[in-house]
């Protein structure tokens, strides 16, 4: 008998047929997002999961779904998943690294750009019918090229945004992460490691680039904004929780920083109403990694992890590949 598998949210048609080709599929095409119950119900009985973001896979979860094999998620960021639980259980995890870097980075870059350059606000009073004149002091935000560029968290997205600063814009490039980089990977960047502190004073842009965990938990609230230039901007590509919205929405509106770029939220796809109201924002619904290759890439390598994680071969990108010497006896 084939493997049973869950596709939990609507995909690219080509994607469930190569599934389809190996397992029995049940998939989603109407894209209901199903609630932890319903996710456990449809999961009976089946030994995959192709999963995005906006499925939470935990230890009630996987304790009700005892023929779960592997979780394959169509994503980066896997903290959606208690690793630990299903590692613990010998399920395997996979995530989407890699084929997104550039397409995110790029989306960072533009976000942060759209951010200094108040590119939303203006667009939204020209929309309002209010544009009457040209004025020399109307939208003027702060340069982009020759500021210094912050950057907290610098893994593969971290340094793939260095780049575009050092080389394409020349900006002086700093970041704090928790472990510094090795020179030749520093040298490559064209970034300057700091302490968090100077991270926060130097930054004429900062950008969030850290995967989500429960330190990063409100890395960026009102004490570290009140540490930010009042010029400066921040953009959050990373994860919702990372920035308290509620303080960031308050920084906002006082002017404690100039502007901020948003692509993910806490609570998302709910947002703060506090954002909403403040004018010197740019909001995105968590579209970094959006364009129609990379989406594709993301799927396809999903997909190739789940197949391998099911027909006993070694899926190519593993969260916790510790599991994979068990699981072909399970
Ligand atoms: C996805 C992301 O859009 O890969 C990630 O971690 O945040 C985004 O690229 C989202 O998580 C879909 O699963």
């Amino acid at each position: 008998m084939r493997p049973k598998v869950l596709v939990a949210r609507r995909v690219f048609d080509s994607v469930i047929s190569r599934l389809g080709s190996h397992f029995e599929v049940e998939s989603n095409p109407a894209d209901a997002v199903w609630s932890p119950a319903e996710l456990t119900a449809r999961l009976q009985g089946k030994q995959g999961v192709f999963v995005t973001g906006s499925a939470r896979i935990d230890a009630a979860l996987l304790d009700a779904c005892p023929a779960l094999k592997a979780v394959c998620s169509m994503s980066v960021g896997y903290n959606h998943i208690d690793v630990a639980a299903c590692t613990a259980r010998g399920v395997l995890v996979t995530n989407t690294p890699d084929v997104l870097t550039e397409t995110t980075a790029d989306f960072g870059f533009a976000l942060m750009m759209a951010t200094a350059r108040r590119i939303s606000e203006s667009e939204h009073y020209l929309r309002r019918g209010e544009w009457k004149n040209w004025a020399y002091d109307q939208f003027t935000g702060g340069d982009v090229h020759g500021a210094t560029l912050g950057l907290l968290g610098m893994g593969r997205i971290g340094r793939a945004i260095a780049k575009r600063g050092a080389l394409g814009f020349g900006m002086p490039v700093i970041y704090h992460n928790r472990s510094r980089l090795d020179p030749a990977l520093e040298a490559e960047s064209g970034a300057r490691y700091v302490s968090k502190a100077e991270l926060l004073a130097q930054s004429d842009h900062l950008l969030l680039v850290l995967p989500y965990s429960p330190e990063a938990h409100h890395a960026i609230g009102a004490a570290e904004l009140a540490l930010m230039k009042r010029t400066a901007t921040l953009t959050n590509i990373a994860r919702g929780g990372i920035v308290d919205d509620a303080a960031l929405a308050e920084a906002l509106r006082t002017h404690v920083i100039a502007a901020a770029g948003l692509d993910v939220f806490e609570g998302e796809p709910t947002v703060h109403p506090a954002l909403l109201k403040v004018p010197n924002i740019v909001l995105t619904p968590h579209i970094a990694s959006a364009s129609v290759s990379t989406r594709l890439a993301m799927a396809d390598l999903a997909a190739d992890n789940l197949i391998a994680a099911l027909t006993g071969t070694a899926p190519p990108t593993a969260v916790n590949p510790q599991v994979l010497a068990g699981l072909s006896s399970r």
